[in-house]
């Protein structure tokens, strides 16, 4: 009757929760933390957790999602590579009786009542964010600012939102073009790669926005490769606030990173209870986030988390 040591592998009683959760991958330092802020969490909340790495392919999700639902867990959660293509997975938990907890990323669909709730953040807002930093740094300056993109994962809902948030803002100002613009799947050596392709074709590049700090990471080194300063010669715009762009921030090189938190495996646990339990929840949770420029990122420094 002891309901304490979740992690000795001994199955809990039969009102233990037993949680599914598919992850996209281990792609960045914002998956990493994040990965691990759901484990711990559930082994916190005394759930028995069976965790899932799709290796950012959605049909490794689909794949686990169903064998989620043949094992007959509580609940289901998981964060969706990409936007669309989930009805019908969605559809299966649905008449399994399974509630489904969709965290970080959103999906696209038209189908009713599919999942109990969507735990995450406001892309959208993160992109105005990134672009409200641009407008305010370029002010003064009636010069065309040229700018390169890299984009998230495509078809992946921050991607999508990040894009568009950042468009919508920079667009009411015609000096500002995105001359490029381009998939680096939120890797560092994506970022790297896809840098160094922006460099060779593109002699005039003011601006990077990088989807997330780790292909904003990635692009340094080629931006560094090319005999460019990062931060001076190209200004770098970034998302996520993991450590190494605070470092890379205090160091100059970054100049702003727009926060995204990825410790969302407390407030995911406490929806889960909820959703088992046949409690109402809002359909959308969202999570608290900053902007931070370098001259607080020394200071923030030994306060990050992740
Ligand atoms: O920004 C990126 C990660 O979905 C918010 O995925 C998440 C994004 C995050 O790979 O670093």
């Amino acid at each position: 009757t002891a309901c304490g040591g979740g992690g000795g592998g001994g199955q809990g009683g039969d009102d233990t929760i037993v949680l599914g959760f598919s992850q996209v991958g281990a792609e960045s330092g914002w998956r990493t933390a994040n990965t691990e802020s759901i484990k711990k969490a559930a082994e916190e909340a005394g759930f028995e957790l069976k965790f899932s790495d799709a290796q950012q392919q959605q049909e490794n999700q689909i794949q686990a999602i169903r064998s989620f639902i043949q094992q007959g867990v509580d609940v289901i959660a998981f964060s969706p590579v990409v936007e669309s293509g989930w009805d019908t997975v969605l559809a299966e938990a649905k008449t399994a009786g399974i509630p489904v907890v969709l965290t970080d990323r959103a999906v696209d669909t038209d189908q009713k009542e599919v999942y109990e709730t969507f735990l995450g953040s406001d892309f959208v807002e993160e992109g105005r964010k990134a672009g409200r930093w641009l407008v305010e740094e370029y002010a003064d300056s009636g010069e065309d600012v040229d700018i390169v993109e890299l984009q998230g994962t495509t078809g992946s809902a921050p991607a999508i939102d990040r894009k568009e948030g950042f468009a919508e803002i920079i667009g009411e100002d015609d000096k500002f073009e995105i001359v490029a613009s381009q998939d680096g799947d939120f890797t560092r050596s994506g970022g790297q790669e896809v840098m160094q392709a922006f460099l060779s074709s593109h002699d005039d590049i003011d601006v990077l926005y990088a989807h997330n700090d780790d292909m904003a990471l990635g692009a340094i080194e080629s931006i560094e490769a090319a005999g460019l300063e990062p931060g001076e010669d190209i200004k770098i715009i970034s998302v996520d606030g993991i450590k190494d762009a605070f470092q890379a921030m205090a160091d100059g090189e970054i100049n702003v990173v727009v926060e995204c938190n990825p410790l969302i495996g407390p407030q995911l646990m406490d929806l889960v209870e909820k959703v088992h339990a046949g409690e109402e929840v809002e359909p959308r949770v969202e999570v608290e986030e900053g902007v931070f420029t370098q001259d607080q990122a020394e200071e923030e420094l030994p306060n990050r988390k992740y």
